[in-house]
């Protein structure tokens, strides 16, 4: 029997990256899987208390194990900007709108450094635990690729000659912020069944 876990998000994106991650061993539920559409209050000031945040509210709610992730890219020559602010940094939603308004900003700076980051807050029997992970990388200054969402069309990892939307999800899954941060949740996880 698999494992039931609330991952918080309402992102099918991540959804599906993550699934894949945990299986066979966890069954991963969304908040739209549990029925809650409240869109739970991100005003912490850092990563880790976003997704803390998020992770409580479905605990003290649902009362099913959760975790949360909050994630962000972090351009070096904006004093790490867009952050905590990635999905509105435009001032809406849209992936479209917000990776014009970096490029539009980065105008001809030569700093392309970048990282995404990702921090995970499990709430799990009570106790609230972390995980973290970084990946580095440059910005292009065309977006190139269909596939991924977000900054991925502009984000060209280290070591590779592609952007995260140039390439397939399984390859993405293997090197992503995300990936990083959930290897550590799922040894975790694992070594406390
Ligand atoms: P939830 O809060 O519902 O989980 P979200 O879209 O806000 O969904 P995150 O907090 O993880 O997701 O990420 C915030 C933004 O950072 C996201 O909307 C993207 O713009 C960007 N981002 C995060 N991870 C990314 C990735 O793997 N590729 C491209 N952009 C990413």
């Amino acid at each position: 029997m698999a494992n039931r876990l609330v991952f918080a998000t309402n992102n099918q994106h991540k959804t599906s990256e993550v699934r894949e991650l945990l299986k066979p061993n966890y069954e991963v539920l969304n908040l739209t899987d549990i029925g809650c559409e409240y869109d739970i209050p991100e005003t912490g000031e850092t990563f880790a208390e976003n997704a803390a945040l998020k992770s409580a509210y479905v605990v003290e709610n649902y009362h099913i194990d959760c975790f949360a992730d909050d994630s962000g890219l972090e351009v070096e020559a904006l004093n790490n900007e867009p952050g905590i602010y990635s999905a509105r940094y435009s001032g809406k939603r849209g992936d479209a709108e917000n990776l014009h308004f970096l490029l539009q900003k980065m105008g001809g700076m030569t700093n392309r450094r970048a990282r995404f980051k990702t921090v995970i807050s499990l709430i799990k029997d009570g106790q609230n635990y972390f995980f973290e992970g970084v990946i580095e990388g440059t910005l292009r200054t065309e977006p190139t690729g269909e596939k991924g969402f977000g900054y991925d069309p502009i984000f060209e990892p280290n070591g590779y000659n592609i952007t995260f939307a140039e390439m397939e999800m399984g390859e993405k899954n293997q090197i992503s912020h995300r990936a990083l941060a959930m290897q550590k949740l799922i040894t975790f996880l694992q070594q406390s069944v």
